[in-house]
């Protein structure tokens, strides 16, 4: 192919991705969302091709005037939406800021109690990920499969026992709240520290509809920034504990990042002001709707394991769909019919069911964000039942699916850009579509 030919087919690919996934798929995966319009144009800025080692005021580079201030309004108005002292807004990652805490609470060689990998713990609680990386061992809590969550008293006994460095809680299946006052006490007790790592409900807290685990004890919360809480893709961490703030920031830069990626402050301020002013109604929706679409699911046919928890307390639940040939073939099939949902592990899979486990996890806050209530979620369970329980031709639903989605593109909860900022702009780029 010649070079102008690789130029069409790499923008048509593009314009192919944003055309689909944002008109006419109908977008599950709890941990991602999309941002508002306004958020969308303060993240395409000149600050993506600069760079600002070290803290605001305090840099190795020129050039930093209006970031300084940016990246302190951050600070500010994620302190005020969280309801917490210290607000550490420069890991570009959810993964990058449980780096930096495991690494300055730990040392190769320590112990880390963490959730159970099946029941939901991020790769980068594990051995296989960030805190083997580090050298850190990790030894999971008992979990309690009847009640979907850690299993207090055992789990209190083995952190007494075990004598962590730190014991680690949240998740990515993560449908109540994990016991973070008790694991706390105990934590202490033998001297180590509490994280709880929230980047799947951070939205949920900033909405007050889910507990802030830095008010029930935790010593410090780690976070992504992009999937309850609407925002650009990157990370952040929180504490109200002085001591431990200025250790972190102290070495979050050189250990862990460079440059902190400039462009994610602005879209993170503006989604931050977004959700002190709609956070709690979006918040309530979200769950609202994750109980409503896990019921209507069960109605259609599908097997819900929480259904006798009342479902769930987040943004997302699972279904059981072994008897529908397994999380891979679901999945596949339903992004078949235009709807895009995760094959996950359950707790009774063994971790090598990784590539084929026995789930799929569904979660309801992007398409929350474009409007849908209850109502368009049952017609989604509808839609699910067609493709994977009648067997219908998934790409016969995807006409359905189309058509549902195209009364919901319209990103709610946020801000559009003011029509006198478009006119004063002098650059104008419109996203490929
Ligand atoms: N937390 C992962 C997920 O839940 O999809 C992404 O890092």
């Amino acid at each position: 192919m010649s070079l102008r030919e690789d130029l069409i087919k790499v923008l048509e690919l593009t314009r192919a991705h944003n055309r689909w996934r944002r008109f006419e798929a109908i977008n599950l995966i709890p941990s991602e969302n999309v941002m508002s319009p306004l958020a969308e144009a303060a993240y395409f800025t000149d600050m993506m091709h600069r760079y600002a080692e070290g803290k605001p005021r305090k840099r190795y580079y020129q050039g930093l005037t209006y970031v300084d201030e940016v990246e302190l309004l951050v600070m500010d108005l994620m302190s005020k939406l969280l309801e917490v002292r210290f607000v550490e807004p420069r890991p570009i990652s959810g993964t990058v800021a449980n780096a930096a805490v495991f690494r300055v609470l730990g040392r190769p060689g320590d112990k880390a109690l963490i959730a159970p990998v099946q029941a939901g713990a991020h790769v980068s609680h594990t051995k296989f990920g960030t805190l083997g990386a580090l050298g850190i061992e990790h030894i999971e809590l008992p979990f309690d499969r009847e009640r979907w969550n850690v299993d207090v008293d055992k789990a209190v006994k083995m952190v007494e026992e075990v004598k962590p460095k730190f014991v680690t809680l949240g998740g990515s299946v993560y449908m109540f709240p994990h016991p973070t006052k008790e694991l706390a006490n105990a934590a202490h007790s033998v001297g180590a520290k509490l994280i709880h790592d929230v980047a799947h409900v951070l939205g949920l807290i900033a909405g007050k509809v889910w507990p802030n685990p830095i008010h029930e004890g935790a010593d410090v919360a780690t976070s992504s920034t992009h999937k309850t809480f609407p925002g650009p893709q990157g990370g952040i961490i929180f504490t109200n504990d002085e001591e431990l703030y200025k250790e972190i920031s102290k070495y979050i830069f050189p250990w862990f990042i460079s440059n902190h990626h400039l462009h994610r402050l602005p879209a993170t301020a503006v989604t931050a002001i977004e959700m002190l002013e709609f956070g709690r109604e979006y918040a309530e929706q979200i769950v609202k709707n994750a109980k409503a679409f896990a019921q209507a699911c069960v109605e259609e046919g599908f097997k819900v394991p929480t259904e006798h928890l009342g479902f769930t307390q987040s943004h997302m639940f699972v279904i059981d769909v072994r008897e529908l040939g397994g999380g891979t073939k679901a999945a596949t099939l339903l992004e078949q019919a235009n709807i895009i949902v995760n094959k996950n592990l359950l707790p009774w899979d063994p971790p090598e069911a990784v590539k084929d486990p026995s789930g799929i996890r569904l979660g309801t806050p992007e398409m929350t964000r474009y409007g849908m209530k209850e109502d368009a979620f049952k017609e989604i369970a509808k839609l699910m039942r067609e493709v994977l329980i009648d067997k219908k031709d998934p790409q016969q639903v995807k006409k359905k699916v189309i058509e549902l989605r195209k009364n919901y593109v319209e990103v709610k909860y946020g801000y559009n850009i003011p029509k006198e900022e478009l006119e004063k702009t002098p650059i104008k780029i419109p996203m490929l579509l």
